[in-house]
């Protein structure tokens, strides 16, 4: 343990801790531009249907900056899921502004409020994949989306956007939205503008041409922190509900506050790699340290 000074790196991880990213090593040069405002060429479909690999499913975010994996999940288990994310929405309010969406409810701090999602971030095929683009990684950012009948379309940003890191840059973030609705291009499926990854300087706008993710429910969005995406409008008279698990590099502060979300006396309770992606994890060769120590140790007061 720490004798003086700066903590000895800290054992303890269920995995190892650190790995590089692989999608920026392996990028290769791809000849299709990201479409620009105006154009015509076709886009290539990014859906893998089951059984696909964790390769396939990096391959498919180094080549088009997200991939679809249809019904994921096994149907029973996304409709408990949703009845849950039903019952945790009663009494929120819509959104503060535009951004949230002011049809739009969202729940935030997920992992204080229910375990129904606790799978979901183990994925073992989502989370594999998401590990080979970042290395380790937290979550950074677990919120229900229920996007309300008239709601417009959200502005088209990068996850990635909030945190002040220079190009060029490894992934910082990748997102993966679990769909607990059939996503359709009328009820507000997840816009995206493909590859536009490729291209750091790349702006989008009301006038670049999207895709809408559609897929039906129980299926999973993964998506590059570097994309430009934005939830769609909701012109039917349902709402679109969907989980967008937000995952962040090991070594940047998560957006929303894990730790804090989920304290010591529920952490204690969850599943080792659970607790890891939460924050009681290091970031080699000490990053997150409490009191000199591997934060799990607190767990163990
Ligand atoms: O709900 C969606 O489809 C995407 C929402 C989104 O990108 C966001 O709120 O940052």
């Amino acid at each position: 343990m720490v004798q003086s000074g700066r903590p000895a790196p800290l054992e303890r991880s269920s995995r190892r801790m650190g790995s590089p990213p692989v999608v920026g090593a392996r990028r290769r040069p791809y000849p299709d531009p990201m479409p620009e405002a105006g154009s015509t060429a076709p886009l290539r479909d990014a859906t893998l249907r089951s059984p696909t690999t964790v390769d396939a499913v990096v391959d498919m975010l180094d080549a088009e900056g997200y991939a679809i994996l249809p019904g994921l999940l096994d149907p029973h288990d996304a409709i408990a899921i949703r009845g849950e994310l039903a019952r945790l929405l009663d009494g929120v309010p819509t959104g503060r502004n535009s951004f949230e969406g002011f049809h739009t409810r969202r729940l935030y701090a997920l992992f204080g409020k229910t375990r129904a999602v606790d799978d979901l971030a183990l994925h073992p095929l989502v989370l594999d994949a998401v590990e080979a683009v970042l290395g380790s990684c937290l979550l950074s950012a677990p919120t229900g989306i229920e996007i309300g009948p008239g709601e417009q379309a959200q502005v088209l940003h990068r996850d990635e956007g909030i945190y002040p890191v220079a190009y060029p840059h490894p992934e910082l973030v990748v997102n993966v939205m679990w769909t607990f609705d059939e996503f359709t291009e009328a009820n507000g499926a997840t816009r995206i503008v493909p590859r536009s990854h490729r291209n750091a300087m790349a702006q989008a706008g009301r006038d670049t041409p999207t895709i809408a993710a559609t897929m039906p429910a129980g299926s999973a969005l993964v998506y590059l922190g570097s994309i430009w995406h934005g939830g769609g409008a909701n012109t039917t008279e349902q709402a679109r509900l969907g989980v967008a698990m937000e995952y962040v590099a090991a070594w940047l502060r998560p957006q929303e506050t894990q730790l804090l979300v989920v304290p010591p006396h529920v952490a204690r309770g969850l599943p080792v790699r659970l607790q890891e992606l939460l924050g009681y994890s290091i970031y080699p060769p000490f990053v997150g340290y409490v009191d000199g120590r591997h934060p799990r140790s607190v767990l163990e007061r």
